[in-house]
């Protein structure tokens, strides 16, 4: 395979590999141009490049030379390119380690290399402390300091995957389990089915008439490095890009107390399993049994479970409503009523925070426009970045008043999606917004969110973020605090305090749904949402697949007990414009 995605990902490696190896800045420039231009093509390049009049074709592409042509010409044919294996063979392997340090950038890491012999992870720890770093000309205490904190970080992060990374590898494990031959069931289990932002590994499970046929299918499929257990009902292998993946064949009989062992947490099963004793009940993940006061697993002495096939009748039997997968965290669970209609993605009617070719967005108004409404969107505000935003290519007062006036007019264009014109208004240090209040006055959505200054000490953060939210023109706070997950910690405001700021000002509060932000995160929801303190959920789509990360922030949304009536993006249109208008 061989999608755009791939061939941009080769070009963007060889132009840090090439930066890395000294290679001179339009050279560099020049491969990374090309990644842009690739990423931003609808045309499917692998298939052209495999056409009868590739190199033509491919050279005809605005940006695209013909070196450039002949390496997607090589990889779609051999999936690999040489120059790019002989350029990864140059450069010490630990290197790729190092890179992934927030903040450092192949200039500073070729430097590195080059000037202080660092070549891994360990060598840059090594020469943090032993002062080699320091002895670098233009190397200051503050970029040591902030290299030795992001190292720090990284590694609190450990080795889990976002659940955006994870969930599309479940999907199609789920998929490819399916059509195995005499399967019945298959389901993913685990922090996955939980919706948590990070996985540690995934948990699959399935029911079928030829165990040793999954067995094998799972432990033979493409992608497996390394198989780690290779048993008939258990098996566990590791994937690719590092994922372990945990299988399960279990009886048909048992898929419930199965489903929900797996699941957990294991906080919630050992609650569950305690609750159980209580009721002179054992519960573990082969059903739910009456104690017969022997030792041993009843199962194996032939005891008949009380429930096992289904969750529900095995919550039912302990007296509990079927709690969400989304609230087995053994928090509050148990006690408080469970709401039965946690929003769902099926709910999303509108997207709130979208960038369009204007600031960093690759689609033009109209083509993002098509895009959300077949995403199942009926509303949609274009909200590109503000002038400060100087990297993402920000509006100044000009052009944001013509495109303001552009998305006025396609609006009522395309059918069934109504448009309505915003900006991603940058909150200053200081909570002060990047436009006059008469620029913002114009608009119709207003989403105010922090870029810079994400280092900023708690209080300092919680101010400016309050100012923003008691903001009279000011809609949605975006992505809060700024953070992304296992690369920077972001702002760390006092939520309590941003909460009460965004009820008083009638502001909601996002969760940015995009897999690296889930900012909100779920308990910052769970306490806005305790609050009555308002709720949007925005894909903050830059291209077309970015509407479908929706999920991932219903995800955070569920597990933060959100429901319709807190949530702006899934109340009836005509209340939702209401809502807005009454905010100007
Ligand atoms: P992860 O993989 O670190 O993101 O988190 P989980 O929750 O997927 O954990 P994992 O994969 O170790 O195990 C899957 C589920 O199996 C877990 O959520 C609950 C259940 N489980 C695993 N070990 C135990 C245990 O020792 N006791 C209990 N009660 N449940 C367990
Ligand atoms: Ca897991
Ligand atoms: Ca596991
Ligand atoms: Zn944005």
């Amino acid at each position: 395979m061989s999608t755009n995605e791939d061939i941009a990902a080769i070009f963007e490696e060889l132009a840090i590999l090439l930066e890395l190896t000294g290679a001179n800045g339009f050279r560099v420039n020049a491969h990374s141009k090309v990644a842009r231009v690739v990423e931003g093509l609808t045309s499917d390049l692998g298939e052209l490049a495999r056409s009868d009049d590739a190199l033509k074709s491919l050279e005809a592409i605005d940006g695209i030379g013909k070196s450039s042509a002949q390496k997607i010409i090589e990889f779609a044919a051999d999936g690999s390119v040489k120059d790019l294996e002989t350029l990864r063979a140059s450069v010490p392997g630990g290197l790729r380690e190092v890179m992934k340090v927030p903040g450092l950038g192949p200039r500073t890491v070729r430097r590195l290399w080059q000037e202080a012999g660092i070549e891994s992870l360990d060598d840059l720890e090594a020469g943090i402390e032993d002062g080699r770093l320091e002895a670098l000309p233009r190397m200051g205490r503050k970029t040591i300091d902030n290299i030795r904190e992001s190292i720090e970080f990284m590694k609190t992060a450990g080795d889990r995957r976002r659940l955006g990374t994870a969930m599309p590898i479940a999907e199609r494990l789920v998929e490819m389990m399916q059509s195995v031959p005499g399967v019945r069931r298959v389901a993913y289990a685990g922090s996955l089915r939980r919706g948590q932002e990070t996985i540690g590994d995934l948990d699959l499970l399935v029911t079928t008439d030829d165990p040793a046929a999954a067995s094998k299918a799972f432990q033979s499929q493409p992608g497996v490095t390394r198989i780690l257990v290779a048993g008939e009902t258990k098996s566990s292998v590791r994937l690719e890009d590092g994922i372990q993946v945990d299988l399960r064949v279990v009886p048909e009989e048992v898929w419930g107390a199965a489903l929900m062992y797996f699941t957990g947490s294991k906080d919630h099963n050992v609650a569950l399993r305690e609750r159980a004793i209580g009721r002179g009940l054992r519960l573990n993940e082969y059903g739910l049994f009456p104690d017969d006061g022997e030792d041993g697993s009843p199962q194996s002495r032939g005891v008949v479970a009380i429930a096992s096939a289904s969750e529900s009748e095995i919550y039912q039997a302990l007296d509990l409503p079927w709690i969400p997968p989304e609230l087995r965290v053994d928090r509050d669970e148990f006690e408080l009523d469970v709401p039965e209609d946690l929003i769902t993605v099926e709910d999303i009617r509108a997207e709130l925070h979208s960038h369009t070719t204007a600031s960093d967005g690759r689609l033009t108004i109209e083509e993002l426009a098509v895009a959300a409404r077949t995403a199942g969107r009926t509303v949609l505000a274009i909200t590109d970045h503000s002038r400060s935003s100087a990297q993402a290519n920000g509006l100044d007062e000009d052009r944001l008043r013509r495109h303001a006036e552009a998305i006025r007019e396609a609006d009522g264009k395309i059918e069934g999606i109504r448009l309505l014109a915003g900006s991603e208004v940058d909150i200053h240090a200081d909570g002060s917004l990047d436009y006059d209040d008469d620029v913002l006055a114009m608009l119709d959505v207003v989403v105010a969110s922090p870029h810079a200054s994400l280092r900023q000490d708690p209080d300092a953060a919680t101010a400016r973020l309050c100012a923003a939210a008691r903001h009279p023109l000011v809609s949605i706070i975006g992505h809060p605090t700024g953070r992304l997950i296992g690369t920077r910690k972001g702002l760390e405001p006092d939520i309590e305090a941003l909460i009460s700021a965004a009820i008083e000002g009638g502001t909601a509060l996002e969760i940015n749904a995009n897999p690296y932000r889930l900012d909100l995160r779920d308990t910052h929801v769970r306490a806005a949402v305790d609050a009555g303190c308002l709720i949007s959920i925005n894909t903050d789509a830059h291209r077309a697949e970015h509407l479908e990360f929706i999920r991932y922030g219903v995800l955070t949304g569920r597990r933060g007990r959100l429901r319709v009536p807190g949530c702006l993006n899934a109340w009836p249109d005509d209340r939702l414009l209401e809502w807005l208008a009454q905010n100007r």
